[in-house]
């Protein structure tokens, strides 16, 4: 197998028992063909980013090592979202979801399609992404925008707690 492209996805569920969908999760990404779930942030528990109220988010990241191109990744991350009962209502932007998973980054990948953006468009200031990031690599780069752990040092605050 020649799983020779660096992909970071976010992980987020706040409804459903949240920490059991990214539990499930990760082993539904080790299981992904021609991919190798290489490391596998801490869980944190965090603020809702969102002008609706709901309850908190459970969130991670995940670095794995993949053959799949971008969209092809991109369908198989649907997938698994699908799989755990994920209902995209239309017109609800940042709306409580029981799993969510965010291309973040392939390689220096830049692109900018009606599906897929690279780097994802709202990773740079969202500490939900940035501090599990950083627990797996701080000087990890983000095209365009610089590291991870400078990212994070002027990052907006958000409540987050780290559960394990
Ligand atoms: N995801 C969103 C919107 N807001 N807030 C937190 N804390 N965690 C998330 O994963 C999250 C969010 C849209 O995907
Ligand atoms: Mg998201
Ligand atoms: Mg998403």
């Amino acid at each position: 197998m020649k799983a020779t492209h660096d992909a970071w996805v976010g992980l987020g569920a706040n409804l459903n028992d949240p920490r059991q969908q990214l539990l499930r999760a990760f082993e539904a990404l080790e299981a992904l063909p021609t991919t190798r779930l290489v490391a596998r942030s801490p869980l944190y528990l965090s603020e809702p980013v969102s002008d609706i109220p709901q309850d908190d988010y459970i969130n991670a990241v995940a670095r794995l090592k993949t053959a799949l191109e971008p969209l092809h990744l991109l369908d198989a991350l649907q997938d698994i979202e699908q799989k755990h009962g994920r209902q995209r209502i239309a017109g609800v932007v940042n709306g409580p979801r029981t799993l969510d998973l965010d291309l973040l980054l392939y390689d220096d990948r830049i692109m900018d399609t009606s599906r897929l953006t690279l780097p994802h468009p709202r990773m740079t200031a969202r500490r939900f992404v940035l501090q599990p990031m950083a627990d797996i690599d701080p000087r990890q780069r983000i095209p365009g925008a610089g590291t991870v752990g400078a990212l994070l040092a002027n990052a907006p605050e958000l409540r987050l707690q780290r559960l394990d």
